[in-house]
């Protein structure tokens, strides 16, 4: 695939960003999801690729936009995969909280985990704890291990959960281990990816989330060595049952990285709202700035974006 399909993918990010910073703290989320969704769309229509998106807004009857099936790009080029999450995050953005971003990946032709929309059990952490972790083993013992990979104590790290009554055992083990604790409202994606750089002072992402977020979150971290390690959670058998028509067969199956992300796969993330790793957008008078990462597994090569946004000459969507 061509490496500068990577740098294409941090425009569409930006442009998802741009167009839902405007909705930061409004109250409305759908209407700011939408935004971020109808700008990534109309700027992914000018990259060249024959793309599928297979993880996205929803089913075809469920979203008019990026919907899983539909084929984007300009038709020419390489066939390829993609996943996004136009706005992840949308109630903290539409609170004006920390951690929203807009996100997208791509990877060849088969190349994702067609996650069904239903819950993933996850645990994440960065290069330096790669191989340290065992979703089977209690947090505790993640914890010991994941410290000893980064020669550090436990109480030095700072593990982010989602702040759901769902983790108040895994909580409370956390605490009696002696790590600190980033509970989270909302959008475990870009807290995953963050715990791959050491200055971002996250060290492990555990918990409950989405299982499209769990696919996001394990292309960023194949792309920076980082590690991660994903299991379905089935509420009831309609769950299952959508889940074995997507071709899933092993409902105890424990995911790595490289099973959700295949082969050369690419990421990019721009900051909606402030975050642990990316600053949200900032608007100024004529403009907008936007701090972006975007990355590539074959190369390991992160880069982080910086943007000017000049409105009189660009027009936002
Ligand atoms: C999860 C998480 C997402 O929504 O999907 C969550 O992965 C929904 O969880 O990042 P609940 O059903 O407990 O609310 C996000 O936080 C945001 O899309």
């Amino acid at each position: 695939m061509d490496r500068n399909l990577a740098l294409e993918l941090v425009r569409v990010t930006e442009a998802a960003a741009l167009a839902c910073g405007r909705w930061v703290g409004k109250g409305d989320k759908m209407a700011a999801d939408s935004a971020a969704t109808e700008a990534m769309r109309r700027t992914l229509e000018s990259i060249e690729m024959n793309g599928t998106v297979v993880i996205g807004e929803g089913e075809m009857d469920e979203a008019p936009m990026l919907y899983i099936g539909e084929r984007v790009g300009n038709g020419k080029g390489a066939e390829v995969d993609i996943a996004v999450d136009p706005l992840e995050g949308t109630n903290i953005c539409a609170k004006g909280k920390n951690g929203s971003i807009a996100t997208i990946a791509l990877a060849r032709k088969g190349g994702f985990l067609h996650a069904p929309d239903m819950y993933m059990e996850k645990i994440a952490v960065g290069p330096a704890a790669c191989g340290a972790i065992d979703i089977n083993a209690s947090p505790t013992d993640n914890l010991q291990r994941v410290a000893e990979a980064k020669n550090c104590y436990v109480e030095d790290l700072t593990v982010v959960i989602l702040d759901r009554p769902r983790h108040d055992k895994t909580v409370a083990e956390v605490r009696r281990a002696g790590a600190r604790i980033h509970l989270i409202s909302d959008g475990d994606v870009a807290p995953a990816f963050a715990a791959a750089v050491e200055t971002s002072g996250i060290d492990v992402l555990m918990g409950i989330g989405g299982a499209p977020e769990g696919v996001l979150a394990a292309a960023a971290l194949k792309c920076m060595g980082g590690d991660m390690q994903g299991r379905l959670v089935f509420m009831n058998e309609e769950e299952r049952n959508r889940a074995r028509q997507m071709g899933i067969e092993d409902f105890e199956r424990v995911y790595d990285c490289e099973e959700m992300a295949r082969g050369d796969v690419f990421f990019a993330a721009t900051g909606v709202t402030n975050g642990d790793l990316l600053q949200g957008v900032r608007y100024f008078s004529g403009g907008a700035e936007t701090q972006s990462i975007v990355m590539r597994s074959k190369s390991r090569t992160v880069r982080f974006v910086e943007a000017r946004h000049s409105f009189d000459f660009k027009p936002v969507y």
